[in-house]
């Protein structure tokens, strides 16, 4: 049904959605030690060069370079795309001396650990851990525990009583404040392996089922695309009956949030989208789909503590199930690059769906491989996203 042709995947495309890139590459330290210049930079709101460095561990194709470097290869990486000058003498630093030198001062600076640690936490951005850092002279977690009365230690968990679950039936899901994520941070820097993965997806589908039977769902991020143990879950969810554009969307994400609260399965919520009507000239990367960013413990079992986890809920009307299945697959740049490569041929991509700019005609995808017929990308498997 679509007439564009299909470009092939190579290592040395400019664009990370063609660029097959495994979860562990063949120079991973490098680009570890790339990452920690890139990510100084965006911590000192530098991020036009965060930017260039993101597209030299991605575009610049350093993560999806097939070989291991060694000095033979420097002609060949210094003629990839995007590869400047500044960035072709660190990649030679390394490669004669194994090290970045600047990488190495940066990861060893106060300032960079502690910006660091102050960013983990939800709701303190680049901004305001400068300012806690400078102006306050914060330099620890306990110094932020300090400064926000946060306690250091979270209540024992216990089972939950019968007038805990009826205060839950009326109070909605209270929100992440910076005390509060302070106090669970511990749990939530705690990565998640695939099983328990597994587990919340099965937990909050069976809840799901009882309230709205005969749901879809797949867990998308980086555990679909194969990551041992993930920072959060992701989870996208359709019904084949929600009508797109109506407020049924929304009401299945509020009903399942309270539903997962009054059993003590959702702790906090962080965000919870309204609903949005589709705007043909919406400008941000942000999608218009209906969200809720949330922390969700599974119940306790005896003789296992459980940990407070991120769950990020996205809901879709069956149109929008398969952009936002591989919208919310990820990598970033894996994504940055699919909304650069479709605006560059005249459509506009996000997870909520594909829309062709010259006459507004809306794609509805019934499968992800048509995600990319349309877009004339060749299939990369979800694990080979990693860019
Ligand atoms: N995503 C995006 N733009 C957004 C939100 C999400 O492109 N505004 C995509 C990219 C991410 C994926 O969704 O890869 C999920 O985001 P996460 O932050 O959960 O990252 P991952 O799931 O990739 O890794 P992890 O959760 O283990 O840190
Ligand atoms: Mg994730």
């Amino acid at each position: 049904s679509q007439s564009t042709s299909i470009t092939k995947t190579h290592y040395t495309s400019r664009y990370a959605c063609l660029r097959p890139c495994p979860m562990v590459c063949k120079n991973q330290d490098l680009v570890r030690q790339l990452g920690v210049i890139r990510r100084s930079r965006e911590l000192e709101g530098k991020d036009v060069s965060a930017l260039s460095y993101e597209r030299t561990i991605s575009t610049d194709s350093v993560a999806a370079y097939p070989y291991v470097l060694n000095s033979s290869r420097l002609d060949e990486i210094s003629k990839l795309p995007g590869i400047g000058d500044k960035m072709f003498s660190k990649i030679s630093e390394y490669v004669s001396d194994g090290k970045i030198s600047e990488s190495q001062t940066i990861a060893a600076s106060s300032r960079y650990k502690s910006l660091c640690l102050f960013t983990q936490i939800h709701g303190i951005g680049p901004t305001t851990a400068r300012n806690l850092y400078d102006s306050l002279g914060l330099r620890t977690i306990d110094d932020l525990k300090k400064h926000y009365h946060s306690p250091n230690t979270l209540p024992a968990m216990r089972d939950s009583s019968s007038s805990d679950q009826e205060r839950r039936m009326t109070t909605p899901a209270p929100t992440l404040t910076i005390k509060a994520a302070l106090a669970l941070l511990d749990d939530l820097n705690e990565k998640i392996p695939r099983e328990e993965v597994d587990l919340m997806h099965d937990t909050v589908m069976a809840e799901l089922e009882k309230l709205r039977p005969e749901c879809s769902s797949t867990i998308v991020g980086g555990y679909r695309r194969g990551k041992a143990e993930s920072n959060d879950v992701d989870i996208v969810i359709t019904h084949p009956k929600l009508v797109s554009g109506s407020d049924q969307v929304m009401s299945l994400g509020q009903m399942l949030v309270n539903r997962l609260h009054e059993r003590g399965l959702i702790t906090h919520v962080m965000h919870l989208s309204g609903f949005h009507p589709p705007d043909a000239l919406r400008t941000s990367n942000w999608d218009t789909l209906e969200k809720a960013l949330t922390v969700f413990i599974l119940p306790p079992v005896e003789g296992s503590r459980r940990v407070h986890r991120r769950l990020d809920l996205i809901f879709a009307a069956p149109e929008a199930y398969w952009t936002a299945i591989t919208g919310w697959t990820g990598s970033k740049m894996f994504e940055r690059d699919l909304r650069l490569w479709a605006k560059e041929r005249g459509m506009k991509f996000d997870s909520s769906g594909i829309t062709r700019r010259r006459d507004s005609k809306q794609y509805f995808p019934r499968s992800e491989q048509e995600v990319f017929d349309v877009l004339g990308l060749q299939w990369i498997d979800p694990t080979l996203r990693n860019a």
